[in-house]
């Protein structure tokens, strides 16, 4: 076919071409491998030169045109096809996002979270301190006296150096990881005047890890001061609030006689339960499961505070916040709950949006 006529042929395909797709196959069909302009270039080398010469240039000249209207006209197409598509595709941007849960709440913050709603619905302030103490606070003040186990390295986390400047007639003291959040009343105490109604939940630390302990872990403890408080008071108020937590109108509750030396008299609390095979219903059954401590603030305690114990009294309590959680959320191991597992999360984790709220009740 004369060139002339392959161009004006071709060039009119082109226009014609209704689909990128089309397109794309009449490029094929005239510049591809065995395309028909293709098939000329290739008739050059059997011409004498000055012919070649002649016909290549003007080959090249129609395959420049036709390459520039291909591209021109998958332009036109493509803009014609996405205008198409807009006008038929349509997106309603107030529908509500759909967005995929990543991410959980710790049991231990939520569990600390339930027993926050719980004590607030008592009356109880959350107080805080810091996790770096001074023996003072962590041991003195609590009427631990310098022999106690308690003090002694294979439990406390000792830090470097010391606190304070032991040259200015100041006691020099020791800088410990906390080992109970106790310090924290005791800060209260002394900055705050009675009536007290705190609870200070937080981590702890103690230099013991086994498959029973990890060197944190988390307590929450209660504080109240007045001047007529007293055992009844919080055998009822830890009552309603294990009642509370684990979801139950009326916990079996017991005080079991103990010591510790900040609490006189001091009590260890039992709630019943049913010990089965492989689950352990609270609640029910004819035994009896350790869930906390307490006790009637001691009076070296109180004095030391900066109150006097002639004028006020006070309870407190303590328990461990990872053994409430594995007994409440059924977690059989609790070294699983600092091992950072995603897959572990996943399963124990709360959803964020699952706030504690006392208006549903805490259990989830
Ligand atoms: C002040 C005065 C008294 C807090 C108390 C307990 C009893 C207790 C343990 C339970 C399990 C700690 O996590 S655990 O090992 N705690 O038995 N704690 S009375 O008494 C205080 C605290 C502060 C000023």
């Amino acid at each position: 076919m004369p060139l002339t006529e392959l161009t004006t042929r071709a060039l009119a395909s082109i226009a014609a071409a209704d689909s990128v797709k089309a397109l794309e196959e009449l490029r094929v069909h005239m510049l591809g491998k065995s395309g028909e302009l293709t098939a000329q270039l290739k008739t050059l080398g059997a011409l004498p030169p000055e012919e070649r010469k002649e016909k290549g240039a003007a080959l090249n000249r129609v395959k420049e045109e036709l390459s520039a209207a291909l591209e021109a006209r998958k332009t036109s197409l493509e803009t014609q096809e996405l205008d198409e598509r807009l006008a038929s595709e349509t997106i309603d941007v107030t529908l509500p996002a759909t967005p995929s849960m990543t991410g959980s709440i710790h049991p231990i913050t939520q569990v600390t979270e339930e027993l926050i709603a719980i004590f607030a619905d008592f009356g109880f302030q959350v107080a805080e301190g810091p996790e770096i103490e001074d023996d003072f606070h962590n041991f003195t003040a609590l009427n631990i006296p310098e022999s106690h186990p308690a003090r002694q390295m294979h439990d406390t986390f000792y830090l470097k150096g010391i606190l304070g400047d032991a040259t200015d007639n100041a006691v020099a003291q020791h800088a410990v990881l906390r080992t109970h959040t106790s310090p924290v009343q005791v800060r209260t105490m002394q900055s705050q005047t009675p009536p007290i109604r705190i609870i200070a939940p937080g981590a702890t630390y103690r230099s013991d890890s086994d498959m029973t302990h990890t060197p944190m872990f988390h307590q929450i403890e209660g504080l109240v001061i007045e001047k007529n408080i007293h055992m009844g008071h919080l055998k009822g108020l830890l009552h309603d609030a294990l009642g509370a937590f684990f979801g139950l109108e009326q916990v079996p509750m017991r005080f079991r006689a103990s010591f510790f030396p900040f609490t006189e008299p001091s009590a260890e609390v039992d709630i019943g339960c049913k010990r089965g095979r492989d689950a352990l219903v609270i609640g029910e059954g004819s035994d009896w499961l350790e869930v906390a401590g307490c006790g009637m603030v001691h009076p070296n305690v109180l004095r030391n505070c900066g109150l006097d114990p002639d004028e006020w009294q006070g309870f407190a309590f303590g328990c461990g916040i990872e053994r409430l959680a594995m007994l409440k959320y059924n977690i059989p191991d609790l070294r699983t709950m600092f091992a950072g597992d995603v897959r572990w999360l996943n399963h124990y984790g709360f959803r964020a949006l699952d706030i504690p709220s006392l208006v549903k009740g805490v259990t989830a």
